[in-house]
C-alpha cells in the first residue's frame, strides 16, 4: 500500500502537475490535478466574500448574490485574512473570522473551492497593508528586527489554515495568494519596496515556515502579479517551481468597454504569457482577481470578460466583493450582479455556458477526488 502510494506520488512528480509541496494532503494533490485538467474545459467562476454579504443584505442564512441571480453558488470562494495578524475578531472588511471558517466549510462540503488573500498590516510600522514605508520587507527577513513579530503572524496564519477541516476530519485545501499584486506599488510587499532577492527570500521563508515548521500541507501557493509587460518581468520575483502552484495576475476593467478594447487586449496578452509559462512549468494558471465595479455595461460578462479570456486555459476567474455602498469610497462597490442589476440577464447567459463552472459543475467534477 505504502509502496503503491509512493510510486503514485513519484509518477505525479515525474509527469509534472502535482503540487509543489511533496507532502501535500491527498485532497490538495487532487485539487491541483483537477484544476490543471479543468483548464482544458473551462474555468471556475469565483466571488469574494460571496456567502457573507451582498449589495442589499448582510449575514443571511444561505445568502449569495450569485445564487440569487443564477440559482447556483460560485464554484470558487474568495476570503480575506487581513486583521488575523492582530487577533481581530473581524477581518478588514468586517467579516468575523468565526463565520468565515463556517462559510469555508460549507462551500467546501458542497464541492466548491477556496482561495484566500491576506492584506496583512505593515509589520514594521503597524500601519495597514497600503503603508509602503521602505525597508519593511527586509525588516521581516531572518535577522531583521521584525522577524520574530512576523513569525508570530505566520503562527496565526498556520493555526487558521490548520483549523479548516471537512466533515471527515480532512484538511480543506486552500489556494493561498499572499503578497498579491506584487508588481504594483501600493502594498508594503510591492515592487518599489523590495528587491527581487528580498521578495523571493520573504516568500521562501514563509513557505518553509508553514510547511516545515508548522506542518501545513493543505495549501496551493498562488503567485500573483498586477500588470507586467514581458514574461521576464512576470518571473522577476517568482520564488521557484517548488514554492508555487498557480501562476496568476489581477486585472480590472476601467472605463467603457464599448469605447475601448484595452481590457480585452491587455488581459488576453497577459494570459498568453501565462499560457506558455504554465505549459513549460506544469503550473495552474488563473485570473485571480478581476471585475468591473458596478458592472454598468449590461453585456460585460459575455461581450467583454469572456472575450478577454478567449481560448486561454485558465483554471479560475474571481470577481471581487459585493460590498454595496461604501462610505469610505462614497460610491457603490460591487462586482457581481444581484437581482435587478443591469447585467443580470447577461450573467445568466454566462452561467449557462459549458465553460463556466459554478458550484454544481464543480461538485460534479469532484475537485477533491
Ligand atoms: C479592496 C476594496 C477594499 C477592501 C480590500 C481588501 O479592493 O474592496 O474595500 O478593504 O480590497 O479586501
Amino acid at each position: 500500500m505504502l509502496i503503491g502510494l509512493l510510486l503514485a506520488a513519484g509518477c505525479a512528480m515525474a509527469q509534472g502537475g502535482g503540487p509543489s509541496d511533496p507532502r501535500a494532503t491527498r485532497e490538495t494533490v487532487n485539487l491541483c490535478r483537477h484544476l490543471l485538467q479543468l483548464e482544458k474545459k473551462g474555468f471556475l467562476f469565483g466571488h469574494q466574500d460571496d456567502l457573507a454579504y451582498g449589495v442589499n443584505w448582510r449575514y443571511k442564512e444561505g445568502g449569495s448574490d450569485v445564487k440569487e441571480v443564477t440559482g447556483d453558488y460560485p464554484g470558487l470562494y474568495g476570503w480575506e485574512l487581513g486583521g488575523l495578524e492582530k487577533d481581530d475578531t473581524n477581518n478588514i472588511d468586517g467579516v468575523p473570522f468565526k463565520k468565515m471558517k463556517q462559510f469555508i466549510r460549507e462551500g467546501y462540503e458542497r464541492g466548491g473551492v477556496i482561495t484566500i488573500s491576506w492584506h496583512a498590516n505593515n509589520p514594521q510600522t503597524g500601519g495597514n497593508a497600503w503603508d509602503t514605508t521602505q525597508g519593511t520587507v527586509s525588516s521581516i527577513l531572518p535577522g531583521g528586527d521584525k522577524h520574530a513579530l512576523y513569525e508570530g503572524w505566520l503562527d496565526k496564519l498556520a493555526d487558521f489554515l490548520l483549523s479548516l477541516k471537512g466533515n471527515k476530519g480532512e484538511y480543506i485545501p486552500v489556494l493561498f495568494r499572499p503578497y498579491h499584486e506584487l508588481t504594483g506599488n501600493w502594498f508594503w510587499w510591492c515592487r518599489n519596496n523590495c528587491s527581487p532577492g528580498q521578495f523571493k527570500a520573504m516568500w521562501q521563508f514563509m513557505v518553509h515556515y508553514l510547511r516545515d515548521v508548522k506542518k501545513v500541507h493543505n495549501v496551493l501557493y498562488v503567485y500573483n502579479t498586477a500588470d507586467f509587460s514581458t514574461a521576464g518581468q512576470y518571473l522577476e520575483r517568482y520564488p521557484g517551481d517548488s514554492l508555487a502552484d498557480v501562476l496568476s495576475f489581477d486585472a480590472y476593467q476601467y472605463g467603457d468597454p464599448q469605447k475601448s478594447d484595452g481590457f480585452v487586449k491587455n488581459t488576453g496578452f497577459h494570459l498568453s504569457v501565462l499560457d506558455s509559462l504554465g505549459a513549460v512549468k506544469h503550473k495552474i494558471t488563473a485570473l485571480a482577481e478581476t471585475g468591473y465595479e458596478q458592472v454598468p455595461y449590461a453585456d460585460w460578462w459575455t461581450e467583454t470578460l469572456l472575450k478577454a479570456i478567449g481560448g486561454h486555459p485558465v483554471a479560475y476567474v474571481l470577481v471581487w466583493r459585493n460590498h454595496g455602498y461604501n462610505t469610505t469610497m462614497k460610491h457603490m462597490h460591487y462586482y457581481a450582479p444581484y437581482k435587478g442589476q443591469v447585467s443580470e440577464q447577461d450573467f445568466i447567459k454566462f452561467y449557462r455556458l459549458d465553460k463556466t463552472f459554478f458550484e454544481k459543475d464543480a461538485a460534479k467534477e469532484g475537485m477533491y477526488r
